[in-house]
């Protein structure tokens, strides 16, 4: 049983993950809710964790797209968040919990992209939603992750490799589709 794994030293994690999972898992439904994942993430503030944050992840881990989180999904989902956990503190240089026009410049352009000052303008104007001029955890992860879609549905059509793309209204839309799109209504469980 679980509370046996745990006592195990050397299992892996996974007992310790075991029980991260059930802890979120507040209904014990077996299944992590969007509602869930939030209650359960901070963003280093008192406000709630980004909602759309949730939901996009949970899009991304969702596997069997039955809308929620089950334990298997879980331990995929569980690493990415700290993985960008690391990511975040380690571009965060001032230490102060939040990521600043600069560091967000610094973070962007080691992940890759190059974007103009104008635009670094825009993402921070789109994308802080706490108004303090900078870009708590849970923001962060939603702009990287929308930049990074964006991008590869942009490569995708651009075929020549020039940098530029001729899309139609359908098509613009498709590219955007999976950013705006909410979260499928759940099938009967
Ligand atoms: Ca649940
Ligand atoms: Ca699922
Ligand atoms: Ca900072």
């Amino acid at each position: 049983m679980a509370y046996q794994a745990y006592n195990q030293p050397n299992a892996y994690n996974r007992p310790n993950l075991e029980q991260i999972f059930s802890s979120v898992d507040k209904d014990r439904s077996g299944q992590i809710s969007a509602d869930e994942l939030q209650r359960a993430l901070s963003n280093g503030t008192w406000n709630p964790f980004n909602p759309e944050t949730c939901r996009l992840m949970i899009g991304m881990f969702d596997s069997n797209g039955d809308g929620a989180i089950n334990f298997g999904e879980f331990q995929a989902l569980w690493q990415y968040i700290n993985d960008w956990t690391t990511c975040f503190r380690s571009f965060d240089l001032d230490r102060s919990g939040n990521i600043s026009k600069s560091e967000l410049k610094n973070a962007l352009t080691q992940f890759g992209y190059r974007l103009s000052d104008g635009f670094y303008d825009i993402l921070l104007n789109k994308f802080d939603r706490s108004h303090n001029n900078s870009i708590n955890f849970d923001d962060f992860i939603q702009l990287c992750v929308v930049l990074q879609t964006l991008t590869a549905s942009f490569r995708d059509a651009d075929t020549d490799r020039d940098g530029v793309i001729t899309v139609g209204y359908e098509q613009f839309l498709t590219m955007i589709a999976p950013m705006v799109l909410k979260e499928r209504s759940r099938r009967a469980s």
